[in-house]
């Protein structure tokens, strides 16, 4: 590479760098940069006396903190950013003149916000949500932010509704309960009165409503946008992350235990990776429909509550996104940036999609109340990298000192700097599509199949994945006390399908459907399938628990094997400190029992050793962690005298062994038992079933 690729990259970094301020070996000062003697006893006549309005550094530093906090976004409040860069892998150049889209050898600088949807910013991680998925491209042509979502497709079609449904599925307004959450009335009666929500639904409701870890999902544009060509050649586009990790999901269960064990689970997940230098990958796919092609689907591509099927319009990976930096301070990037549907650069254009359209407008309004004033394009982690010069003037906390007279154009003073820019020099043209209408309140009846898609998704799931939609209906519209709302519910999703209808009638306790809905014929689409995802052990967690007296032969064999293939493996134990094998040799303890709990782990592992698992025995939080982990279909192993552990705590008909090679046992539960001291060989099957996930 370059060295002035490699700048290219770092440019972000480096403007960021000239606002950064430590405070290591520096002395304590007032904001004005007066030295301070003392600043933890404040200004009094006399010892026991009042407080002297004369104290300033009692009243800055008073003033600075009463205004520590902004407004919460209204909507993705809870979200947690990540620095990297994107890099295509082949020049993009016959469909779009997007800078950043042309050489591969070219990193363009992102920065990525993670979030959660419903809860507030101090909600937990794991709540069953949509979670936002906002990348900032720092190009040379300027700030370019695709703002989607885990899943392709929205609530709503039309953004003048984005207001209802938001009121709908926030804490009711008289007691501000639920946190979080979906399951409850206004958001179920929203759902009934709102038909067009039947797809998304089936997507909140599925596993995509409860991510492993951000690394572990899917990412999408949503909305249909347009690539536009050097020669003005435009075509429809949908935008796709794929994480190379694979899609992956927790359960329900194990969802709400991390709630409560750890809120902070998926920002500490993404912070740890980068730190550990794992850095999350995505690549960046496109689906592409050619103009002439635009009325050739049973759907209107213009539609945000349809997907396109991959199998007949498949995605084209074009480069890849890697995240390799923290930020250094929360508030100043995470919490600052200001993502913008209108931050858009040439090459890329929007289409009639009425959701994009309305989005053009939200997001610049919300940051302007945010962020305090129309400057916040200042504030660091929202500068482009790109020169920026224009008239706009002025403002709270304006940073740039405007030079010269003139603010205005066109003027005769200034020779009209700061000149336009043509197309061909790379001035953003908005792509010229004729447009010719009444003036109407009307959706297009292309726009009015809300079930078709729906169902698709619904037949496209395995049947375990079906069986977790079921439940999730059971938990969220179990939680709604109208009867009259859930009834509804079932009358809706009969529309989707029988069995689905009859399901969550069965576990909400209401009537199967009355209403002869038909059921749409679909065909799958196996790529909706998380089975179909990439499945790896990389990066995953196992815990290995652990008393006196085990066999460090057997631990040690399985930690090289794991470690040596990037899982993590912690030592779990009823208390801190050290623990010895049966030889005296010492290991650290990782966690207790109270510091961490099975739903943090992917898998685990109980060597040998006869005082050890006699002690592991009387441990119940032992015994609850293996029973949780088998509970939660997690690969779970143990060697030799450990063996009886498992036939003891597990159910009965969990049948520890099924299948035999080298005194090696495997059952379809995700038990792996051996009874040998070589456990080179099952190491390895260990590895292998902790990459099926489940
Ligand atoms: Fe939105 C934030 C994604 C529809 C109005 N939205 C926000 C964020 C994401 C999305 C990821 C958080 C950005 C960040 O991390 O700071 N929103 C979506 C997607 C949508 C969508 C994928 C549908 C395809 N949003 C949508 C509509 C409207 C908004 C229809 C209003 C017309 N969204 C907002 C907002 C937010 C926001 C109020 C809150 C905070 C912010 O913008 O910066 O303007």
């Amino acid at each position: 590479m370059t060295n002035e690729q490699n700048n290219h990259q770092d440019a972000k970094n480096e403007q960021l760098n000239a606002f950064k301020n430590s405070n290591q070996g520096e002395k304590l000062s007032t904001n004005q940069g007066a030295k301070l003697s003392d600043t933890s006893q404040s200004l009094t006549a006399g010892e026991r006396g009042p407080t002297i309005m004369e104290d300033f550094h009692f009243r800055e530093k008073m003033t600075h903190f009463d205004h520590e906090r902004i407004p919460e976004r209204v909507v993705h409040a809870r979200g947690f950013g990540a620095h990297g860069y994107f890099q295509p892998y082949e020049s993009m150049k016959e469909l779009t003149s997007a800078k950043f889209l042309q050489d591969p050898s070219v990193k363009t600088p992102v920065f990525v916000r993670f979030s959660t949807v419903v809860g507030s910013r101090g909600s937990a991680d794991t709540v069953r949500d949509v979670r936002g998925f906002a990348t900032k491209f720092y190009t040379e042509d300027g700030n370019f932010d695709l703002v989607g979502n885990n899943m392709p497709v929205f609530f709503i079609q039309d953004a003048i509704k984005f207001p209802d449904i938001v009121h709908a599925i926030k804490p009711e307004p008289d007691n501000e309960i639920p946190q979080a959450s979906a399951a409850h009335d206004t958001f179920w009666d929203w759902v009934v009165q709102n038909r067009e929500s039947a797809h998304m639904i089936m997507w909140l409701l599925s596993d995509r409503g409860i991510p492993r870890s951000f690394r572990m999902m899917e990412g999408f544009g949503v909305h249909t946008f347009r690539l536009v060509n050097d020669q003005g050649k435009a075509r429809f586009v949908k935008f796709h992350w794929k994480p190379l990790l694979g899609t992956h999901s927790l359960t329900w269960d194990e969802a709400q235990k991390i709630a409560g064990k750890n809120p902070d689970y998926h920002r500490q997940d993404l912070w740890d990776a980068i730190n550990n230098g794992e850095y999350p990958e995505f690549e960046l796919g496109i689906q592409v429909i050619e103009e002439n092609q635009e009325f050739d689907f049973d759907f209107d591509i213009l539609d945000p509550t349809k997907i396109w099927p991959e199998e007949q319009i498949p995605v084209k990976i074009i480069g890849k996104m890697t995240l390799n930096r923290n930020q250094d301070n929360f508030f100043a990037e995470t919490e600052q940036a200001a993502f913008h549907m209108g931050n858009i650069v040439p090459g890329i254009d929007f289409t009639n999609d009425p959701l994009l359209q309305g989005r053009l407008f939200s997001y610049l309004d919300t940051q302007l109340l945010r962020l305090g004033g129309p400057n916040f394009h200042e504030i660091p982690i929202n500068r482009p990298i790109a020169p920026v010069h224009n008239n706009q003037r002025d403002g709270f906390h304006r940073m740039t000192i405007n030079k010269g007279k003139v603010a205005y154009s066109p003027n005769g003073l200034q020779n009209n700097d700061p000149q336009t820019s043509s197309f061909a020099e790379g001035g953003f043209e908005h792509y010229q599509e004729k447009v010719d209408g009444y003036k109407v309140r009307k959706r297009s009846e292309s726009f009015k199949d809300h079930y078709t898609q729906a169902a698709l998704f619904y037949n496209s799931m395995s049947e375990h994945e079906k069986r977790h939609i079921h439940k999730a209906f059971h938990f969220e519209v179990g939680n709604v006390k109208d009867p009259k709302i859930k009834q509804q519910v079932v009358e809706m999703f009969s529309n989707v399908s029988h069995t689905l209808a009859n399901e969550i009638a069965k576990g909400v306790g209401v009537e199967p459907p009355q209403s002869n809905n038909q059921e749409p014929q679909v065909s799958p689409s196996p790529a909706l399938s998380q089975l179909q995802t990439t499945f790896s052990s990389n990066t995953r967690k196992v815990a290995v628990l652990l008393a006196d007296g085990f066999k460090n032969k057997e631990l040690q064999e399985m930690m090289t094997t794991l470690r040596n293939n990037d899982v993590h493996v912690e030592i779990v134990s009823k208390t801190l400190g050290k623990l010895h094998s049966d030889q005296n040799e010492p290991v650290d303890v990782h966690k207790n029992y109270s510091t961490t709990h099975s739903v943090m782990y992917d898998g685990i592992f109980v060597p040998g050793g006869k005082q050890h698992v006699d002690q592991l025995m009387t441990h119940k939080e032992a015994k609850d962690f293996i029973k949780d982990t088998f509970a939660h279909a997690k690969t779970i192993a143990a060697s030799n005298d450990a063996v009886e552990l498992f036939s003891t705590v597990l159910p009965q008909n969990s049948q520890l062994a099924t299948k035999q090679s080298n005194n090696e046992m495997f059952n379809d539960h995700g038990v792996l038992t051996i009874q040998s001291e070589q456990l080179q060989d099952f190491s390895q099957t260990f590895l292998e079933q902790l990459a099926q996930h489940r």
